[in-house]
C-alpha cells in the first residue's frame, strides 16, 4: 500500500506542467478559443480563501474547456497601483515598488501551490513600466478621440492623505485611509467622458444575457436615466443681486402646484453671488462644504437650509411666490443644481419643510382615497395616483399630467423635456505617487500638450520622500520640470496620477497580447477577445465592470480593439463570500481558529483554557480574526483538498462557511478515492456481457459523466461533488459484493474510477493526475480529452408505475420500459401491496396503461 502524500504528488505535477507549458498558448486559428478571467488581485501580500474560492472555480472551467477541445486562454496579473503601497512604504520605510514586488512574489509562489492552469508567461502588473507605458498611449490617444476632458469640479478632499477620494472612498464623510473627516473642493481635474456614454451602456445592458440580474439591475440603477423637464422660474430679488431667473430640473413637472420652495445647492453660482451680500450664508455654505459630495452622505445627513430672502414666481401663476433657500441636500453637479421642493410627495423637501414650516400640499392622491382625507404625515407620498389641487391638471394621471406640463413650458419657451443621467463622468486624477502618471505637459504658451507617445512610458521618479503629505510627484525637485514638446520653451509634466480603476479597465484586453508595443496586437484581440467568461466578486459589480464597459467601448473605436459589440465580458459569475464563525474572549478579544479548541460544540481557549464565546459565521476578515490562512490548509491537507471543498458544501454564488469539519471531509474523500485505486483488480479487457450488477455500476457511471458536464457548463459545482460521492459510494459497493473480481463488475469498477478522476481533475488536479498515472493512464490526464457518456447507458429503460387497487394508489412496481403488458400484469398481481387486498382470489380484472399506470379490480 503507499499512501495519498499531497507534499510530494502537488509539486511533482506542478513541475510537469511547467516543463511541458501546458497552459501556456499562442493563438491558433484552427482551433476555437475560450477566454476564462479570474479578478486579479491586489497585491496585499497573501492570498486570503476568498481568492482559493474565486480562483478554484476558474480553474474549474479553464480545465473543463480545454479537456473539451477548446484553446483556453487563463491569465494572471496583478492590480498593484494604490494607496497601500504608499502607506506601507512609509510606515516600513521602504520604497512602494519594493513593498508591491516583494507581496506580489509571495502571492505568486501561494497561487502557484495551488496548481491553478494559469498561462504565467502572460503575468503583468499594472505598475511595470511596460504596462502602464501603454495605458499612457491609451490615454492619449483617448484625449484625441475626445473621451477624455479636463474641467473644475467639486471633490472630496482628503486633509491628512491631501488627496481627492472618490465617493465610494468617503465612508461616513471620512476618508476610507485616514478617519479624517472628508472636504469639498472645488479642482480641475481630468476626467473620462463616461457619461457621454450613458446611454448606450445602458441600452447594451439588455444584451449581457449571461450576467448575473442583479449586476445588471445595479448597472443600470447606476447609470439612473429619468425623464424631467428644465425649466425657468422668474426671481424676486429686491435688487440683492442682478439673477433674473432659476433654472431647476425635475422629474415630476407633474407636480408642479405642490412646489412650496425652491433650493439651489451651496455651490451653485447664485449662492455664491449671495455670499457676499445676505448675511450668515458664507458661513452657511462654507459649512455644508465640510461634508463629502457622496450621495448616500447627502441622503443620510440631516436636511438643512438658509433662506436668502430672493422669492421664485410659479411659473403658471404670476402672483404666487416661493422663497428660495440654498440647501445642503442639492447636488451642483446633478441637474441644474436647482429644485422647487414639493413636500407632499418627496421625502427630502418633506424633512425641510418640517423643519422649515413650510406648505405641505397634496398634489397626487392614490386612486383608492378620497382626495380630502388625503394627508401627509411623516412619509412622503412618492407612488403614482391622479392629480388633485392642481387646477388644469386634476383628474390627470401622473404620466398625463407629466405630458401636459411639459407641453405648456416648451410652449411658453420656459422650458425643456430632456433626459437625464446619474452616472457622471469618471474623474481620474490622484494627487498621488504611485499610479500611472498622466502623460501630459502644461506649457505656459501652448496650454495642455500631450506626451510624444515615442517619450512614454512618463515614469515614476523613483527618488520620493513620501513622509510628508500631499503629492510626492509635485514636491519632487525636477522630476516635472520639462520643455514643452510643442516649443520647447520651460514646461511643468502633469503630476497627476491616474485612479487605480483604469489600470484594471484594460487589464483582460492587454493579457491578449502581454507584450505588445502597443496597447494590444490587433490580431491577438481578434482571436481572443472577448472574455467569455469572467468569473470574481459582486464587490466590483457596479464601478470596475462599467469602467471596463467604458473602456471596450472607447478602445474599439480608437482600433485597440476589435469591432464587435463593444461589451468585453461575455458572461460574468460573482461567487458568494469565504464565512468562519467567530471567537471572542470575555474581555472583547477576537480570537483566531488556531487559538481556540472546540469540544461538544462548547469552544475554550487553547492557551488558557478560558471559555470562550462562538460567535456567528461571517465573512473572513482581518479584524474579527476569523481567517483561515491557505498556506496553513495547504500545508496540511494540500492543495486539492481545500480545492475540492471550496466547490464542496455551497452553490458557487452563495456564501460558503469554512469548517474544520467541511474541510476533513474533502480530505477523507480524497484519501478515499486513493485506497480505491490501490484495491482496484488489474486492468481488464472489456467483457462480451455486463450482468445486472455491472450494468447498474455503468449506468451510474455515464450518468454521472452527463450530470457533471452540465453541473460545469452550470456553475454548480456543489451538485457536481455530490454525484463524485454517489459514484464513489456506487463503486464501493460493487467493491465489497462477493462478486467483486468477475470480469464485468471489475471492469465496471475501474471504469468508475477512471471516470471519477478524469471528472475530478478540473477540480483535485494533482491527485488525479497522479491516480491517472499509477492507473496506467495514456500520457498525462490534463491532455485528455473531457470524457463521454455512453447514451445508452444514460437513458433510463426501467421505470416506475403505480398500481392501484379499486382505484386507489396501493403501491408501485419497477418495470422494463418495453414490458409486455402480460409480464406487468404478473408482476402487478405478485407484489405483496397488491396480493394483501387478494387475500388468495384472482382479481376481477386488470387495467395496464403502459406507461402510466395498473388498476387491479377486486
Ligand atoms: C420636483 C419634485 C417633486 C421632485 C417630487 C421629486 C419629487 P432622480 O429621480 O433621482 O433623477 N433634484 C433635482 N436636481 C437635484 C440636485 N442637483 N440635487 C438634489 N436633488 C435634485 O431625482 C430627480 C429629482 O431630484 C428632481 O425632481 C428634483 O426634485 C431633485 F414630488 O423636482 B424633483
Ligand atoms: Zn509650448
Amino acid at each position: 500500500m503507499t499512501r495519498y502524500d499531497p507534499a510530494a504528488i502537488e509539486p511533482k505535477w506542478q513541475d510537469v506542467w511547467r516543463e511541458r507549458r501546458t497552459f501556456e498558448v499562442e493563438v491558433n486559428h484552427s482551433r476555437p478559443k475560450y477566454y476564462v478571467l479570474d479578478m486579479f488581485p491586489y497585491p496585499s501580500g497573501r492570498i486570503h480563501m476568498g481568492h482559493v474560492r474565486n480562483y478554484t472555480m476558474g480553474d474549474v472551467i479553464a480545465r473543463y474547456k480545454r479537456a473539451r477541445g477548446f484553446n483556453v486562454l487563463h491569465p494572471m496579473g496583478w492590480d498593484a497601483f494604490g494607496m497601500p503601497a504608499e502607506n506601507a512604504a512609509m510606515q516600513n520605510n521602504t520604497h512602494p515598488a519594493t513593498w508591491t514586488y516583494a507581496n506580489i512574489g509571495a502571492m505568486r509562489a501561494q497561487l502557484k501551490k495551488l496548481g491553478i492552469s494559469y498561462d504565467w508567461s502572460r503575468e503583468l502588473a499594472t505598475c511595470d513600466p511596460e504596462y502602464y507605458a501603454q495605458q499612457q498611449a491609451l490615454f492619449l490617444d483617448f484625449l484625441e478621440a475626445g473621451f477624455v476632458s479636463r474641467k473644475s469640479s467639486m471633490v472630496n478632499w482628503d486633509p491628512v492623505d491631501m488627496t481627492v477620494l472618490a465617493n465610494e472612498q468617503v465612508i461616513d464623510g471620512k476618508g476610507w485611509r485616514s478617519g479624517a473627516p472628508v472636504e469639498r473642493r472645488e479642482l480641475t481635474q481630468w476626467f473620462f467622458r463616461i457619461s457621454d456614454m450613458a446611454d448606450e451602456l445602458l441600452e447594451a445592458i439588455e444584451g449581457l444575457g449571461k450576467w448575473p440580474d442583479k449586476v445588471r439591475l445595479m448597472q443600470a440603477n447606476w447609470i439612473g436615466r429619468s425623464q424631467g423637464l428644465q425649466f425657468r422660474w422668474a426671481l424676486e430679488t429686491s435688487g440683492i443681486v442682478d439673477w433674473p431667473e432659476l433654472e431647476v430640473f425635475t422629474t415630476r413637472p407633474d407636480t408642479i402646484f405642490g412646489a412650496s420652495f425652491c433650493g439651489i445647492s451651496p455651490d451653485h453660482p447664485l449662492a455664491k453671488a449671495l455670499e457676499g451680500k445676505v448675511e450668515g450664508l458664507a458661513e452657511f455654505c462654507a459649512d455644508c462644504r465640510r461634508s463629502g459630495t457622496s450621495e448616500e452622505e447627502i441622503e443620510t445627513a440631516e436636511k438643512r437650509g438658509f433662506d436668502t430672502g430672493l422669492r421664485a414666481v410659479h411659473p403658471f401663476d404670476p402672483g404666487w411666490t416661493v422663497p428660495v433657500y440654498v440647501a445642503n441636500f442639492i447636488l451642483m453637479d446633478y441637474g441644474t443644481g436647482a429644485i422647487f421642493g414639493v413636500p407632499a410627495h418627496d421625502q427630502r423637501d418633506l424633512d425641510f419643510a418640517r423643519k422649515y414650516d413650510l406648505d405641505v400640499l397634496p398634489v397626487v392622491c392614490p386612486s383608492d382615497v378620497n382626495a380630502s382625507d388625503f394627508k401627509i404625515g411623516d412619509e412622503a407620498f412618492v407612488d403614482t395616483g391622479r392629480l388633485v389641487n392642481s387646477r388644469f391638471l386634476d383628474g390627470m394621471t401622473v404620466d398625463e399630467a407629466k405630458v401636459e406640463v411639459i407641453r405648456l413650458a416648451e410652449q411658453a419657451t420656459q422650458g425643456e423635456g430632456v433626459t437625464r443621467y446619474r452616472l457622471r463622468d469618471w474623474g481620474v486624477s490622484r494627487q498621488r505617487y504611485w499610479g500611472a502618471p498622466i502623460p501630459v505637459v502644461h506649457c505656459p504658451a501652448c496650454g495642455v500638450v500631450p506626451v510624444p507617445k515615442e517619450d512614454l512610458p512618463v515614469r515614476l521618479p523613483e527618488d520620493v520622500d513620501l513622509s510628508i503629505p500631499g503629492n510626492p510627484l509635485e514636491r519632487h525637485p525636477t522630476w516635472a520640470d520639462v520643455s514643452c514638446p510643442k516649443c520647447g520653451a520651460a514646461a511643468r509634466r502633469e503630476t497627476d496620477t491616474m485612479d487605480t480603476f483604469v489600470d484594471s479597465s484594460w487589464y483582460f484586453a492587454r493579457f491578449t497580447a502581454p507584450k505588445a508595443d502597443t496597447p494590444t496586437d490587433p490580431e491577438a484581440a481578434d482571436y481572443w477577445m472577448n472574455v467569455d467568461q469572467y468569473i470574481g466578486g459582486v464587490e466590483h459589480a457596479i464601478l470596475h465592470l462599467l469602467y471596463s464597459r467604458f473602456f471596450a467601448r472607447a478602445m474599439n473605436r480608437t482600433g485597440h480593439l476589435p469591432e464587435r459589440s463593444g461589451e468585453p465580458f461575455d458572461a460574468l459569475f460573482t461567487q458568494g463570500m469565504v464565512c468562519h464563525e467567530t471567537y471572542r474572549a470575555p474581555d472583547g478579544r477576537w480570537l483566531s481558529p488556531e487559538e481556540v479548541t472546540i469540544a461538544d460544540g462548547a469552544a475554550t481557549e487553547t492557551s488558557s483554557g478560558n471559555r470562550i464565546e462562538i460567535g456567528p459565521s461571517i465573512k473572513m476578515s482581518k479584524s474579527k480574526r476569523n481567517t483561515v490562512d491557505p498556506d496553513a490548509i495547504i500545508g496540511q491537507y494540500g492543495a486539492d483538498t481545500a480545492r475540492f471543498f471550496m466547490l464542496s458544501d455551497s452553490p458557487p454564488e452563495r456564501d460558503v462557511e469554512w469548517t474544520a469539519a467541511g474541510v476533513e471531509g474533502a480530505s477523507r474523500f480524497l484519501n478515499r478515492l486513493w485506497r480505491m485505486m490501490e484495491k482496484l483488480p488489474d486492468g481488464s479487457a472489456m467483457p462480451d456481457a455486463f450482468g445486472a450488477e455491472a450494468t447498474a455500476l455503468r449506468r451510474a457511471t455515464h450518468k454521472t459523466i452527463a450530470g457533471v458536464t452540465l453541473d460545469i457548463e452550470g456553475f454548480t459545482f456543489n451538485k457536481a461533488v455530490a454525484r463524485l460521492y454517489e459514484l464513489a459510494n456506487a463503486i464501493a459497493r460493487a467493491a465489497s459484493n462477493a462478486g467483486a473480481a468477475q470480469p464485468d463488475i471489475a471492469f465496471a469498477r475501474r471504469e468508475g474510477l477512471e471516470t471519477i478522476v478524469r471528472l475530478m481533475s478540473p477540480m483535485a488536479p494533482h491527485l488525479t493526475e497522479e491516480m491517472w498515472e499509477r492507473m496506467g493512464g495514456a500520457d498525462l490526464l490534463v491532455d485528455q480529452p473531457w470524457p463521454e457518456a455512453d447514451s445508452s447507458l444514460t437513458t433510463d429503460d426501467v421505470i416506475v408505475l403505480p398500481v392501484q387497487v379499486n382505484g386507489k394508489k396501493r403501491g408501485e412496481l419497477e418495470v422494463a420500459k418495453d414490458a409486455a403488458k402480460e409480464d406487468i400484469e404478473a408482476l402487478a398481481l405478485g407484489n405483496p401491496d397488491v396480493a394483501r387486498f387478494l387475500e388468495g382470489r384472482p382479481p376481477r380484472k386488470v387495467i395496464v396503461v403502459p406507461g402510466r399506470i395498473v388498476n387491479v379490480v377486486i
